[in-house]
């Protein structure tokens, strides 16, 4: 059965479906996804600090782990005032939350720093894979599976508007010597579009070690999501990193499409200082609450040509006398950057017939 890894976390949250359903979307129609902290302030009650603090560190089918101050984990079920506190909430908990419990039972949550949310698998609902966490290691391979900038992009808007910092994690560099000239070309092409951009990237291989010292000074006393694509490495890299021994993908499995590894996601203590979270990999990445301002953020390099176009409301989908087109044309704008641009910006226009999410 193919199963997309982050199934038990929504057999979890579906006990109060319907409920659930009716809050979203008055979630969405207030909270149009921005991040806004004084929304969920108001929304939350006081947290009750005599009773003790936790943080959950996996979600399962029965209920969530939530990890103590002394270490110890206990398998913990919500009841109480939680229910009555949702009404705001994203998802009613996440992997990264922090909670008052009491007994077996999660009292209260605590209001969240950050988060990584994804569309569910309907296209309705807000999934969030990680919370108060600081980076998204957005991690992706050269090749096998192949390399996907638009898939990055989604990622890093997704980051952004959740409060973390996106950091791009380019595994398997090892099989560029034995990869294609097209494939090596297309990684050259991919360097010189989103190195300017200004976010970390880290070229890297758990084979030869390249790459794995940088990782763990970068993750240092932080908190990161590794997340991406099923087969990239992600706990691969966590083990080489950190010498854990978290289960990683058989090559034999390699061609069995939708085959994951990682079945949930779990918060992990680094030796040295900082936490981690594996993640089960995705097949698409569908953005919660796009907006048009979300990409036109994102690709202020495409958009600085727009000044010359003929039309003040242009989108450089497929306008006449479009200067961003013209750019594209003469080689000023990556290729890559603007197919990405293209999926992206139509996606949150709602323009269908140029609405290409990457399937993977
Ligand atoms: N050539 C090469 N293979 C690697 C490298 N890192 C990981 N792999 C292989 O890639 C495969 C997938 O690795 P995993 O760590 O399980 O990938 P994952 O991203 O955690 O996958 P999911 O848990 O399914 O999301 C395994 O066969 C690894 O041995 C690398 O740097 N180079
Ligand atoms: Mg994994
Ligand atoms: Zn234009």
């Amino acid at each position: 059965m193919i199963h997309d890894g982050l199934d038990e976390e929504e057999d979890f949250h579906s006990k109060d479906r319907k409920q659930f359903r009716k809050e979203r979307r008055h979630a969405q129609e207030t909270d149009r996804s921005k991040f806004k902290k004084t929304d969920q302030k108001q929304a939350k009650a006081p947290i009750d600090t005599s009773l003790p603090r936790g943080r959950v560190v996996a979600i399962s089918g029965e209920g969530a782990w939530v990890e103590g101050a002394d270490g110890t984990r206990r398998l913990c079920t919500l009841k109480g005032l939680l229910k009555k506190e949702k009404m705001h909430a994203k998802n009613i908990i996440a992997v990264g939350d922090f909670v008052r419990f009491q007994d077996d039972s999660i009292i209260q949550v605590e209001e969240r720093y950050s988060y990584l949310s994804r569309q569910d698998v309907t296209g309705r609902k807000e999934q969030l894979i990680a919370v108060n966490i600081d980076q998204v290691l957005i991690t992706t391979s050269v090749v096998d599976p192949a390399l996907k900038p638009a898939l990055i992009d989604r990622y890093i808007i997704a980051a952004r508007k959740g409060n973390m910092h996106p950091v791009l994690l380019v595994n398997k560099i090892d099989l560029l010597q034995e990869a294609s000239e097209e494939e090596r070309e297309f990684f050259r092409a991919f360097l010189s579009a989103y190195e300017p951009l200004g976010f970390p990237i880290l070229s890297i291989s758990t084979r030869t070690e390249t790459g794995i010292e940088a990782l763990r000074s970068l993750m240092k006393n932080k908190s990161s999501v590794f997340s991406g694509q099923s087969g990239v490495g992600k706990s691969s890299l966590i083990n080489a990193a950190f010498g854990l021994s978290l289960k990683i993908g058989d090559l034999a499995q390699k061609t069995f499409k939708g085959s994951h590894t990682t079945t949930v996601a779990e918060l992990l203590t680094l030796p040295g200082g900082g936490y981690c979270i594996d993640t089960p990999g995705v097949r698409s990445f569908g953005i919660w609450g796009l907006e048009k301002e979300d990409v036109t953020q994102h690709f202020t390099e495409i958009l600085e040509f727009a000044c010359d176009c003929k039309f003040p409301d242009c989108t450089h989908l497929e306008e006449p006398h479009c200067a961003v087109q013209a750019a594209l044309e003469e080689g000023k704008i990556s290729p890559i950057r603007y197919e990405s641009y293209r999926s992206l910006l139509a996606e949150a226009i709602g323009d269908i017939d140029n609405w290409t999410r990457d399937k993977l």
